[in-house]
C-alpha cells in the first residue's frame, strides 16, 4: 500500500491528506474501527500459522524446489489424559502436520505408504495437473504398502487448503493435515496471530484403542487431535488482529462458535474472500470438507471460549441415555456403550429394556472409565476408580453423583424428571487441571478444566503483563517442535 500510495504521490502531486478518506469510509462502513485493525499495526506480511498441538512439516530445499517428506502410518494419538487411540496419521500424529508454503513455490512432496493396505495423497482444492491429484485407481496407481509416490506441482493459488486420504475410511481415521498457502501479496489487514483449527470426530468404544470408522455415533471430538480440557488454547495479546482457519475433514458439519468478539469471515477453502463480501458473525457454520478463515481484533480481555455449538460435540465419551434410571439402587453392571450405541443382542432388543435399562451407556464398569483405565467386569469402588485415575482432582464434596456427595445437586434432585442430564458428562468431577497442565494454561481460573470437553478451547485474549508472563513460560519449556516457535522466536 505504502508502495503504491509513494507512487500516486510522485505520479500526480496527491497531498497524504486525501488518501486517508478511503480508510475513514472503510472503517466507518464497517461499524467500528477497533474491530478492523489490530491495535499495534505494522507493514503487513505473512505470520506463520500455528497449529496448536500438531505444528509443522519441515522441509528441505533442492534447488528451487521446496521438498516434504510425507509417511502414512499408524500413529499413537492421545486425545485425552486418560485415552490414547491407534489412529492412521502422518510423520508422527492425526492430523498430520501442517505443510506450509508461498504463492509462487513450486513444491515436491515424497510420499511413503508405512499402511498395511493401500492409499494415496488427494490435495484438496489445488489446482494442480490431473496426474497429481491422488485419486486412486484414476488419476494414479494406488500407492501400495511399503510403496513411494513423487507428488509434485506449482503453487499458483493462495488459502487455507488441505491434504487427506481419497480412501473415505482411511480419512476418518485420520488420515487428514492442513497446508497453508501464503499470498504472494500480504493479506491486509496484517494479522498479528494466524491459527489453524481441524475439526475432526472419532468413535471410539470404551476401553477400546480403535476408531470405529463406520459408526455414525461419534463421542470424541477434537481440535488439532485433542479433545477439551486436553487442547492448547490460542494465545493473543490484547489489541492483536487474529485469524483463525478452520478446517473440517469428517462427517458432520460444526458450526464454530467464539465468545466475547464478533468476526469477520475472510476465506474459503477455495481462498481469500475480498473485503467488501466478508460478513460478520460469532458462529461459522464449517461444513464438511470445507475451510473458513475468520478474523478479529482480540480487543476484549479474558479467557474466551472456542467450541463447536452442537451440544453433543461439547461432550466426552457420549452415552446415549440419562435420567433417572441412572440412579436406582442396585444396578446391574457391565452393560456398557457397545450396548447403549445400539449394538443390542438378544431380547430384548430395545436399548429401555429392562435387562439392560440402567446400564445403558453410562455402566462402563466405573465412573469415568476409559480405555487406558484398569477395568473389571463389573463397577469399580470409588476410590479403585479414582486410583486408576492419579492425575485427575476427585473433589469428593463437589461430586455431581448424589450418592456420593450431595454439593452440587438439590435434595430432591432424584425425583425430578430428566435428572441427571449430565453426570459423567460434567461438573467439577471430572476436574484435570493438573492432568492438562501446560504453560499456555497459565492463570486460568482454578477448576476450570472439569467443563471441558470435546471441540472446546479458549482464546487467551491477555494483558500486555499476563501475555508476556505465559509466553515466557511457554519459552521456557523449550518443547521440541513446540506449534508455536514462530511466535516464540518473534516474542
Ligand atoms: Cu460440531
Amino acid at each position: 500500500m505504502s508502495d503504491r500510495r509513494t507512487f500516486l504521490q510522485k505520479a500526480f502531486g496527491f497531498g497524504a491528506g486525501l488518501f486517508a478518506a478511503p480508510k475513514l469510509f472503510a472503517d466507518s462502513q464497517n461499524g467500528n474501527s477497533s474491530r478492523i485493525r489490530s491495535a499495534h499495526p505494522g507493514p503487513a506480511f505473512n505470520m506463520p500459522v500455528v497449529t496448536t498441538d500438531i505444528g509443522d512439516m519441515p522441509h528441505t530445499m533442492d534447488g528451487n524446489t521446496k521438498v516434504f517428506h510425507l509417511t502414512a502410518e499408524v500413529v499413537k494419538q492421545q486425545i485425552s489424559p486418560l485415552k490414547t487411540i491407534d489412529a492412521w496419521g502422518f510423520n508422527g500424529s492425526a492430523p498430520g502436520p501442517t505443510i506450509q508454503v508461498s504463492q509462487g513455490d513450486h513444491v515436491r512432496v515424497i510420499f511413503d505408504n508405512h499402511l498395511p493396505e493401500s492409499t494415496s495423497m488427494h490435495w484438496h482444492g489445488f489446482e494442480v495437473p490431473n496426474s497429481m491429484d491422488g485419486m486412486p485407481g484414476v488419476s494414479q496407481e494406488p500407492v501400495k504398502p511399503g510403496g513411494r509416490f513423487v507428488y509434485e506441482f506449482n503453487i499458483h493459488q493462495e488459502g487455507t487448503y488441505f491434504y487427506h486420504s481419497h480412501m473415505a475410511m482411511q480419512e476418518m481415521a485420520g488420515m487428514l493435515g492442513a497446508f497453508i498457502m501464503h499470498p504472494k501479496d500480504p493479506y491486509r489487514p496484517h494479522c498479528d496471530k494466524d491459527f489453524l483449527i481441524h475439526l475432526q470426530e472419532y468413535a471410539v468404544l470404551p476401553s477400546n484403542t480403535v476408531p470405529n470408522t463406520m459408526n455414525m455415533e461419534f463421542n470424541w471430538l477434537v481440535f488439532n487431535g485433542k479433545a477439551g480440557p486436553a487442547t492448547t488454547p490460542l494465545i493473543v495479546r490484547l489489541g492483536d488482529r487474529v485469524r483463525i482457519r478452520f478446517v473440517n475433514l469428517g462427517m458432520d458439519h460444526h458450526p464454530m462458535h467464539v465468545h466475547g468478539h464478533t468476526f469477520y469471515t475472510t476465506g474459503t477453502e477455495g481462498g481469500r474472500i475480498p473485503e467488501p463480501a466478508w460478513w460478520p458473525g460469532n458462529t461459522v457454520l464449517v461444513g464438511v470438507a470445507q475451510a473458513r478463515d475468520v478474523e478479529f481484533v482480540a480487543n476484549n480481555p479474558g479467557d474466551w471460549m472456542i467450541h463447536c455449538h452442537l451440544p453433543h460435540h461439547m461432550m466426552n465419551q457420549m452415552s446415549s441415555n440419562a435420567g433417572k434410571m441412572t440412579r436406582t439402587a442396585g444396578l446391574p453392571t457391565g452393560g456398557d456403550m457397545n450396548t447403549g450405541m445400539g449394538m443390542l443382542k438378544g431380547t430384548p432388543g430395545a436399548p429401555m429394556g429392562e435387562d439392560y435399562g440402567p446400564t445403558l451407556g453410562r455402566g462402563l464398569g466405573g465412573v469415568g472409565n476409559a480405555s487406558d483405565t484398569p477395568s473389571t467386569n463389573g463397577p469399580l469402588s470409588a476410590k479403585k476408580a479414582m486410583d486408576a485415575m492419579p492425575d485427575m482432582k476427585h473433589d469428593m464434596g463437589n461430586m455431581q453423583m448424589g450418592q456420593v456427595g450431595q454439593n452440587d445437586i438439590a435434595k430432591n434432585a432424584n425425583d425430578v424428571p430428566n435428572f441427571p442430564q449430565d453426570a459423567y458428562m460434567e461438573g467439577s468431577m471430572m476436574t484435570m487441571d493438573e492432568a492438562v497442565e501446560r504453560p499456555e494454561n497459565y492463570g486460568l481460573n482454578p477448576g476450570w478444566s472439569g467443563f471441558m470437553q470435546g471441540m472446546m478451547t479458549f482464546v487467551r485474549v491477555l494483558s500486555p503483563e499476563k501475555y508476556d508472563e505465559v509466553i515466557a513460560r511457554m519459552k521456557q519449556a523449550k518443547r521440541p517442535n513446540d506449534p508455536y516457535s514462530s511466535i516464540l522466536e518473534r516474542a
